[in-house]
């Protein structure tokens, strides 16, 4: 196993503020693989801007609570500031896997607990890695993407797009 980030921007400059994320992670995190880059709608649906969304392959030596500390200040740095839950973002910045532990306090859940019906977060996680499986119920994450499906999800870029200048190809 290993720990995973997903990815999430739906205001702004999506693409640019999930670059700066990404480009904020080190040195404290080390970013080892990233996804190919999709667009969703909102889920549950809301009105749009719609979300980008991918998920980095990291290696840290940060616990979990030290590591969401560490991605809240990145949030807050890109220009996130609180609001309603499941409010419009500049960037949000999930742990989604931590190897295979499971955490479950007041302020951190890890596996994220709705993985498991998210395919704008599993489809990414099984760009990484296609065996991985749920750390709590030994499900395999490709047939949890199988089972909520992905018909709502674009892929807009290729692995790589991180490191590309954007191009409308
Ligand atoms: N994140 C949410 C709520 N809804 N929808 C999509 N498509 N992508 C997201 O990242 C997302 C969402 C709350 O974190
Ligand atoms: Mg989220
Ligand atoms: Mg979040």
């Amino acid at each position: 196993m290993a720990i995973y980030i997903a990815l999430g921007a739906n205001l702004g400059d999506r693409r640019a503020n999930l670059i700066a994320a990404l480009e904020a992670l080190p040195p404290l995190v080390r970013v080892d693989a990233v996804s190919s880059l999709y667009e969703s709608p909102p889920q549950p649906p809301s009105p749009p801007p719609a979300y980008l969304n991918a998920a980095a392959r990291v290696e840290t030596d940060l616990d979990p609570e030290a590591l969401l500390v560490h991605l809240k200040r990145i949030e807050h740095d890109l220009g996130r500031r609180p609001t309603v839950r499941w409010g419009p973002r500049p960037i949000d910045l999930d742990i989604a896997l931590y190897d295979d532990r499971i955490v479950d306090t007041r302020d951190l859940q890890v596996p994220h607990p709705r993985l498991d019906k998210r395919a704008f977060v599993l489809r990414p996680l099984l760009d990484l890695d296609d065996d991985l499986e749920h750390p709590a119920t030994g499900e395999r994450l490709i047939d949890l993407l199988a089972r909520v499906g992905e018909a709502d999800l674009v892929r807009v870029e290729r692995r790589g797009w991180h490191e590309r200048p954007h191009s409308s190809e």
